[in-house]
């Protein structure tokens, strides 16, 4: 093969996504943020022609593409798997209507939850949306299924899913480029029967669904993205997406189906293939869709009775799965160390959590960002956390359950991100069904824990144009809120006593930890004198240890060491900090009581 530097590009799948759905026309897209699938929005976001955007949640981002599509224009919305069940209500429905220009959701898996509070396998929507759904193996064949998948939806007038997983996401490849297809201008065209769901409209698309399924069934036969790969032996493997490549790495020889469309499956490519072989495996991650299925069809296969039904696979678990014999040292991969997450140093989220964790007999019910660290030793001031915007709702319901004996020990914690997510609805119940849960919102002027994605708080769109920025206290208030505190969660004695305040009243709060992640360029530029030990003074008190700063260490001393040093004997050790790490946020500063830990400048 030439390589041509112009057309053939090194691309992550994210970015071949972003270039497929380019090519293939899209006009306007919408997403919201979550590992692995953030990066597309961003990368499609630049390319010339398209309309893409952050939206608060993912319910959002599917709707607004939806209506996109209803005018002709080609549309997509991203997102990862969690996303979907947040997008869910319109997807399901979406399905009835159906398109008049092409719509795509783009949907990320997470096996083995690298970034995510589960692990949950979308193609089952597929099944239950009533949706094609094709899922790719690289990055090249990401690209290509983008344009694929906008030809399937105007052909079969449905939206299309496309699944990938976080190796495609983040995988680079090679990808030919191609040019942006022309397409029609959008217009507005009244549908009613097709786009206004109501029962008597529904039940006629009900049955176009039916029929569209049916005929999808037909079209997966001979799609080019589901092909038989003839190949030796009595053993043939059906796989598709990632693990595919597992089973090309350890059986180079061996009959396989690549299914490229997942949903619905092709079913009499299957019944020839299986009728090849003496054999039958079915390699794929997660739940056992495909085999379920198969199994449905009558065909005798393996698969999750060999192969895990959890995490993610790779070419030893495989080769381990279908030949154990084969086994040898050689194949064991070796363990890698274990590196705990932590906040960084110089987070503004440390000096809130180090305040909660001083509260006694308080509940922090927590919710999903940079902040869920806050769990973690030695900070320990979280005590659930289960999907984004549940912790309002879930204090509230504690609140509820609790009565009198909850009241001033029930907090919500959440990100500025997350509360516009899904977190304002749970608060407007809190107060229009008068909670006393006290709620704290961080405001750290983004998006941290994807990348520093834009909202609408930070004042800028995607492109990093300005747009009008939510004013949270006064969307507060406007809820109903009665007391509404704005801490800098740096001054930590100051956030603290708020903290003791606001938590012990009988009333609903909002507190708002107001400091801008460290992280941003600007926070970054914006260079600030670091702190150091005064050794002399340090009493080995380990209050600033107790932070869990990265900057900050401990040296545990004996007695005699404790001495020799010219400390008290029964010191049993001191805390530094290493200069480099230190983002100057003061913090261990204000905390130490024995004047040990001071600002370079005043040195
Ligand atoms: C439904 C859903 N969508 C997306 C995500 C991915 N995700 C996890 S936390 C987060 C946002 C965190 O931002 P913020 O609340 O502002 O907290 P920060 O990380 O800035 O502290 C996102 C987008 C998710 N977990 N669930």
């Amino acid at each position: 093969m030439v390589f041509d530097k112009e057309t053939m590009l090194w691309l992550s799948g994210n970015e071949a996504i972003a270039l497929g759905a380019w090519e293939a026309g899209v006009k306007v897209a919408s997403g919201y943020p979550g590992t692995p699938s953030t990066e597309i929005m961003g990368n499609l976001a630049r390319y010339e022609g398209v309309y893409a955007e952050w939206a608060p949640n993912e319910k959002v981002g599917l709707e607004v593409a939806i209506g996109a599509c209803f005018t002709g224009a080609r549309a997509l919305a991203t997102m990862k798997h969690v996303g979907l069940n947040v997008a869910a209500d319109p997807l399901f429905t979406a399905a009835y209507t159906g398109v008049r220009g092409g719509l795509v959701i783009l949907n990320a898996d997470d096996p083995q939850m690298h970034s995510s509070q589960n692990e949950q396998d979308n193609r089952n929507y597929a099944f239950a949306a009533k949706l094609p759904l094709l899922e790719p193996s690289d990055p090249a064949e990401a690209k290509e299924m983008m344009i694929r998948a906008y030809a399937l939806s105007e052909q079969l007038d449905t939206p299309v899913i496309v699944r990938i997983t976080t190796r495609i996401a983040h995988v680079k490849g090679v990808v030919k480029k191609g040019t942006r297809c022309e397409l029609p201008e959008p217009t507005i065209e009244k549908m009613p029967a097709k786009l206004v769901m109501l029962p008597g409209n529904a039940r006629v698309r009900r049955q176009a669904v039916e029929k569209r399924m049916e005929e999808a069934r037909r079209l997966a036969e001979t799609l080019p993205e589901n092909r038989i790969e003839p190949g030796s032996g009595t053993r043939g493997f059906i796989t598709s997406g990632v693990p595919y490549n597992y089973v090309k790495e350890v059986f180079p020889h061996a009959p396989v189906l690549k299914l490229g469309m997942v949903w619905p499956l092709p079913e009499q490519m299957i019944r020839t293939f299986a009728a090849s072989v003496e054999e039958l495996i079915v390699v794929e991650e997660l739940d056992p869709f495909i085999e379920t299925h198969l199994k449905a069809m009558g065909i005798a296969c393996h698969g999750k009775d060999i192969i895990p039904n959890q995490g993610e696979l790779n070419s030893f678990i495989v080769r381990k799965a279908v030949d154990p014999d084969s086994i040898g040292a050689l194949f064991e991969p070796l363990p890698l160390p274990m590196r705990p997450p932590n906040m960084c140093a110089g987070c503004p989220h440390r000096g809130l959590f180090y305040g909660l964790s001083r509260l006694k007999d308080v509940f922090v019910s927590g919710d999903i960002g940079c902040y869920t660290l806050g769990f973690l030793p030695p900070l320990s001031a979280m005590d659930a956390c289960v999907c984004m915007g549940a912790s309002v709702t879930m204090a509230h319901g504690m609140s509820k359950a609790l009565g009198k004996s909850g009241e001033g020990k029930i907090v919500a914690v959440l990100g500025d991100s997350t509360f516009m997510h899904s977190g304002i609805t749970g608060l407007l119940n809190a107060v229009y069904n008068n909670s006393y849960a006290s709620v704290i919102i961080l405001d750290n002027r983004t998006t941290a824990m994807t990348g520093h994605q834009d909202n609408p708080a930070s004042g800028r769109t995607i492109l990093g144009t300005e747009a009008p920025a939510l004013d949270l206290e006064q969307l507060c208030r406007a809820l109903g809120v009665k007391r509404v505190v704005v801490v800098n969660p740096h001054e930590v004695e100051v956030t603290r006593k708020v903290l003791k305040e606001e938590i012990a009243s009988p009333d609903l709060s909002v507190i708002i930890s107001r400091a801008p992640c460290v992280l941003l360029p600007e926070e970054v530029r914006r260079k600030k004198p670091v702190y150091f030990t005064n050794l002399d003074n340090c009493t080995g008190c380990s209050l600033c240890v107790q932070m869990g700063c990265p900057a900050i260490s401990w040296t545990p001393l004996t007695p005699e060491e404790a001495m020799a040093r010219g400390y008290r004997e029964k010191q049993k050790g001191f805390a530094q900090i290493a200069e480099v790490q230190c983002a100057g946020c003061g913090q261990c500063a204000a905390v130490c009581k024995f004047d040990a830990i001071t600002r370079r400048e005043e040195q």
